[in-house]
């Protein structure tokens, strides 16, 4: 008998961009994020991709102690996988950016796989409705605006965190990106089976629309034949019928405040679990599983 497919859910919990001032639910001291973070893996999270904050004000920071007030929580609490961002804030190098990675050796660690414009524009149509203040909460953060993933960063990374054994959620936000991995394999930096990231609705990066996911898709069976794994994050607006619609195409799915404050139109969450409760719900009722963390494990092929 063939075993049933099962899909990942992992939850992004508080991420880099969002600001406190956005929304009340995201979290940022190390309670509010242990204590989110535990509720997301009960409602069905398999893997926790984390970031950390500082808690006097919620601005992004890479100091390991940070990650170390709210790890050890989340492991005795949870057998989710850890998986710990070397995104850090548009200011870090990436020596700085992996050191919470190579401080803790989790299971997974996220890899960003090109340079780019990121995100915010006061401009942009979707930030004009939060009671967002351009100058203090973004624009302070970051004086280039660019998210720098050099061929050099990425090697540098690659190199650096090797020995750890660590699974990269290789975060892609536009087709190029999965020729950057292509390549980056190519020169033997990173070894089959991989974890792709599918990203959408950045700006920056490529648009939500399904026909830019089912070309993501074909573009990746195309450089990474049958082995490789996907999920799907679909940013803001787009995060839960992109993640609906990869559900439906044997993909894996991330949600969380980090990708989307919103629960549906207009509708802030209340939590993470929220969006983890409303997707598992929704990829059980048309007919999958869900995987816990021990088969995710076993699908990734995660050190455990
Ligand atoms: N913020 C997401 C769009 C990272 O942490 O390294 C991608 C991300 C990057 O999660
Ligand atoms: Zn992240």
């Amino acid at each position: 008998m063939t075993k049933k497919q099962r899909t990942i859910i992992t939850c992004a919990i508080t991420g880099a961009i969002h600001t406190p001032t956005m929304s009340d639910a995201l979290p940022y001291t190390a309670d509010d994020i242990a204590a989110q973070a535990i509720e997301a893996a009960e409602a069905g999270a398999a893997i926790l991709h984390l970031h950390a904050r500082r808690p006097q004000d919620g601005g992004v920071t890479i100091e390991p102690n940070a990650f170390a007030a709210f790890l050890p929580r989340i492991k005795q609490a949870t057998d989710a996988v850890i998986n710990i961002s070397t995104g850090g804030s548009l200011k870090n190098t990436i020596e700085e950016r992996i050191a919470p990675a190579l401080k803790f050796s989790p299971e997974m660690c996220s890899m960003n796989m090109g340079s780019m414009n990121f995100s915010f524009h006061p401009l942009a149509k979707r930030y004009d409705t939060w009671k967002f203040d351009w100058e203090r909460d973004y624009v302070a953060q970051s004086d280039t605006y660019i998210f720098r993933n050099t061929f050099a960063d990425i090697e540098n990374a690659a190199k650096a965190l090797a020995p750890h054994g660590i699974k990269f959620e290789h975060e892609c936000y536009d087709v190029g990106h999965l020729y950057n991995l292509r390549f980056c394999m190519d020169i033997g930096l990173f070894k089959a089976p991989i974890f792709i990231q599918f990203i959408f609705g950045i700006l920056g990066g490529i648009g939500p629309e399904i026909d830019n996911l089912i070309f993501m898709k074909r573009t990746a069976d195309r450089l990474f034949g049958d082995d490789y794994h996907w999920s799907v994050l679909g940013a803001g607006a787009a995060q839960m019928s992109l993640a609906t619609t990869a559900s439906q195409m044997k993909g894996n799915v991330r949600v969380g405040l980090e990708d989307s404050l919103f629960i549906s139109r207009g509708k802030l969450a209340e939590s993470n679990a929220q969006q983890v409760t409303k997707i598992r719900r929704i990829i059980e009722d048309l007919g999958c599983e869900i995987a816990s963390p021990d088969e995710a494990r076993e699908i990734l092929g995660l050190k455990g």
